[in-house]
């Protein structure tokens, strides 16, 4: 910065021309080049730091989420109280490509799933968290809903009253479709909710 205040100082025969004081007026030239000389020299340590601090840094991995799409999700099912129908809310949603987490708040009440296909599968680790316990194989009998996206290979197992967290790899943007295949409509194997949309199945838009 010093060089740069030095670098125009009034010539040495200027004080007794009036011009001179006009156009180089000593002390607010100094201060001014003092503070231009100092914003330079934060804007070039800065920039140095910038490139110094990108060249340390590794290459952005494609986890969590490269996109502006979010990369934690949470749905919740609870029952509709309209139709009475068990319901995933938000049903369609948008997630970041990469990894995504995805947390299945459950206050349905409990029920018993006989034929389910209890291994999680397609998830980081082939696990999901049931309360905050890793859990690859699920009890069938408390599996209120699952959480299943066939496309992608995830099968996710929802007991009732749990808080389920899963992540996964959303490594491709478009959309996918997720569905329950628990028989939760109670009348019958495919009685409404099921395969219902905005209850039972909706649709990742990966962004
Ligand atoms: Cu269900």
């Amino acid at each position: 910065m010093s060089a740069k205040a030095e670098a125009s100082p009034p010539p040495a025969s200027a004080p007794a021309d009036p011009i001179y004081q006009v156009i180089y007026p000593p002390t607010r030239t100094k201060t001014r080049f003092l503070a231009l000389g100092l914003v330079l020299g934060l804007v070039v340590a800065g920039g140095g730091f910038l490139a110094f601090g990108s060249a340390l840094a590794p290459a952005p991995a494609a986890t969590p989420s490269e996109t502006a799409g979010p990369s934690h999700v949470v749905l919740t099912i609870a029952i509709n109280p309209i139709t009475g129908w068990p319901q995933y809310t938000p049903a369609n949603f948008s997630v970041g490509k990469g990894e995504v987490t995805i947390t299945i708040v459950d206050d349905d009440v409990p029920m018993a799933f006989p034929g389910c296909q209890c291994n999680v599968s397609g998830t980081l680790g082939g696990v999901e968290l049931i309360n905050g316990t890793p859990t690859a194989l699920v009890s069938n009998t408390n599996v209120a809903h699952t959480f299943d996206v066939p496309s992608l290979g995830i099968n996710v197992l929802s007991p009732a009253e749990t808080v389920v967290t899963f992540s996964a790899y959303f490594n491709e943007t478009g959309s996918f479709t997720w569905m329950c295949v628990a028989p939760c409509g109670g009348a019958s194997p495919t009685a409404p909710p099921m395969g219902v949309p905005g209850y039972m199945t909706g649709t990742i838009t990966v962004v």
